[in-house]
This record gives C-alpha cells, structure tokens and sequence, in this order.
C-alpha cells in the first residue's frame, strides 16, 4: 500500500520500498519512520515478496538523514522518542524473516546511512555520497550507527568517518566495506533485481536461517554462534524445501522450492 511518504511495489517475487519525500532529499520525519516500519510489516508478511529492497524516490538521495527541521526544535523526550522509534524501525529489518536490500540511488547520509546499514547488504550508485554527519550538527548518530557501522568495518574507520563526518564516494565505501557493488546510476535497478531474483530462486526459510544465523551469531560468542547454526541447520530438515532441494540435485533437475 502506498502512503504518504512511501510508495510500495511488488514485482515478480521482489517488493520495493520507496522512501518517497524528493523535495526534502528523503529527510526522515516521524511521519516517515512510522510509515516506513508499517510498510516492512506488510512486506514482511506478503507471501507474493521474497526480496525487499529498500530506496529513495528522486534522483538525488536515498535518504539524506533524520529530518533536521524536526530534530532542530526538539528537546531531550521527544529525541529520546525519536531515536527509539528510529531504532525499533531499523531493528525490525534485521529481524525480518526476508533478506532486505538498500539500493543507494544518491545522498546517504546520517540517518540515511543508518538505515541503509540496517539492511543485509548495499549495493550503490557511482553517484551516492556516504556518511555519517551528525557530529556537524552538535549530535550522533541515533539510529544504530554507532553500534552497525563499526561491527561491519571495525571501530577505527567507524570512528574516522562518524567524529570527522565526512561524507564517502560510494567507491570509497566499496574499498571501506560498506557498500558491496558500485553501479552507473542506470544500471542499479536492474543490477539489485539481478541479484535479488536469483536470491529469490533459493530456499527462502533457508535464506531467513542463514539471516538469522550471521546477525544472532554475531551478538554471540562464536562456540555459541555454532551451536545456534547447528540448531538452525537441523530444522531445516523439517522443511518440505530440503527433500525437494537435495532430491532435485539428485534427479539433476532445478529445484521447486515452496518456502515451507
Ligand atoms: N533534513 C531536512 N531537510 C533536508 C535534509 C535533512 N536531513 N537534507 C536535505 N533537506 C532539504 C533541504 O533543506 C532543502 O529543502 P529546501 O528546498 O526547502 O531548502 C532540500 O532538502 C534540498 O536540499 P539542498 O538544497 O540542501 O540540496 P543540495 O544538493 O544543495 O545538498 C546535501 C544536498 C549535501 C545532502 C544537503 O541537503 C545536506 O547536507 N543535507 C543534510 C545532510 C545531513 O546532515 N544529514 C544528517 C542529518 S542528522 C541525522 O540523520 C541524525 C539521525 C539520527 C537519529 C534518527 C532517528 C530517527
């Protein structure tokens, strides 16, 4: 369903979040962020998306951060709100059963980058711009930055980019490890539908263990990391997805996976 601030599409297995404010670069207000999480509860629950990938309307941003226009005349209540609505937004990607995938079309900057790093993997337009520049602003990061960003690139380069705000080119953040592949703009859509279909022709409870597996097992130590994959591997075999995936290799046919 489309609102306001977000346009939602599903197309052949893949639904398509739009962050859909261009006149302000995408700039989360409230409104936004509510409207965003309501939108991935109803993909997470659509059985027709496999894939969701997350962008910004416009030619210009992702998502060019928290609303700075909001933000400006709130007091430490309402940005404690903000922030915890900002965060249950962002948390609820990483407990979603579909793999979630940001196609960063331009600006993404604080809380932009946020929640592009909340997803499983970015791919990025040559033309994004990535940052974290809160501290510009008298603030930090809110949104999970401090805690995503230097578990995917270690603390040194997180705290480089988030104390000097600088924003990166999106090949910089491809060298950094945070965007997985660089694309010409016009090249993006049709490069994450590539790949998103092709994650789509898998076992999907396969892919949502796997999921779950890498984000619970990173929070883990990792003797209890492996008995947790161990767990997750062996109720796979309950699934109608594995006797049909192992007996399709066997019978060197392709694989009809029902997601059950
Ligand atoms: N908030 C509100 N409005 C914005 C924002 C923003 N983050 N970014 C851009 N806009 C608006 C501009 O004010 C402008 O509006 P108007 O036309 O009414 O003046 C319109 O979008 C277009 O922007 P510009 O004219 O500035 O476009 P330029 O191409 O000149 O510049 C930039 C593009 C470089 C991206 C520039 O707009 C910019 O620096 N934006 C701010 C980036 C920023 O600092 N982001 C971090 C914000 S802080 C944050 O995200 C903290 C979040 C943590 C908590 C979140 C909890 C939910």
């Amino acid at each position: 369903m489309n609102t306001e601030y977000t346009l939602t599409e599903v197309n052949d297995g893949i639904g398509w979040l739009t962050v859909n404010r261009p006149d302000s670069l995408n700039a989360l207000t409230s409104e936004v962020v509510a409207a965003l999480e309501s939108a991935l509860r109803d993909l997470e629950q659509d059985p027709a998306v496999k894939v969701v990938v997350i962008t910004g309307a416009g030619e210009k941003a992702f998502v060019a951060g928290g609303d700075i226009k909001e933000m400006a005349n709130m007091g430490p209540l309402a940005a404690k709100e903000y922030a915890r609505r900002g965060q249950q937004m962002v948390s609820f990607i990483g407990k979603m059963s579909k793999p979630v995938i940001a196609a960063v079309n331009g600006y993404a900057l604080g809380g932009g980058l946020e929640l592009a790093l909340a997803c499983d993997f970015i791919y990025a337009s040559e033309k994004a711009k990535l940052g974290l520049p809160e501290v510009t602003l008298g603030v930090i990061p809110g949104f999970g930055g401090t805690q995503n960003l230097p578990r995917l690139i270690g603390p040194n380069r997180a705290k480089e980019l988030i104390f000097s705000g600088k924003a990166l080119t999106a090949q910089q953040a491809k060298e950094w490890g945070i965007v997985n592949e660089v694309f010409p703009p016009e090249e993006l859509r049709a490069k994450v539908t590539e790949t998103a279909q092709a994650i789509a022709r898998n076992g999907m409870l396969a892919v949502g263990s796997a999921k779950d597996a890498i984000l619970h097992g990173l929070d883990m130590s990792k003797e209890d990391g492996l008995r947790y994959e161990s767990s997750l591997f062996a109720t796979l075999f309950a699934s109608d997805d594995q006797k049909e995936g192992m007996q399709a290799f066997i019978a060197k046919r392709k694989a009809e996976f029902k997601g059950k």
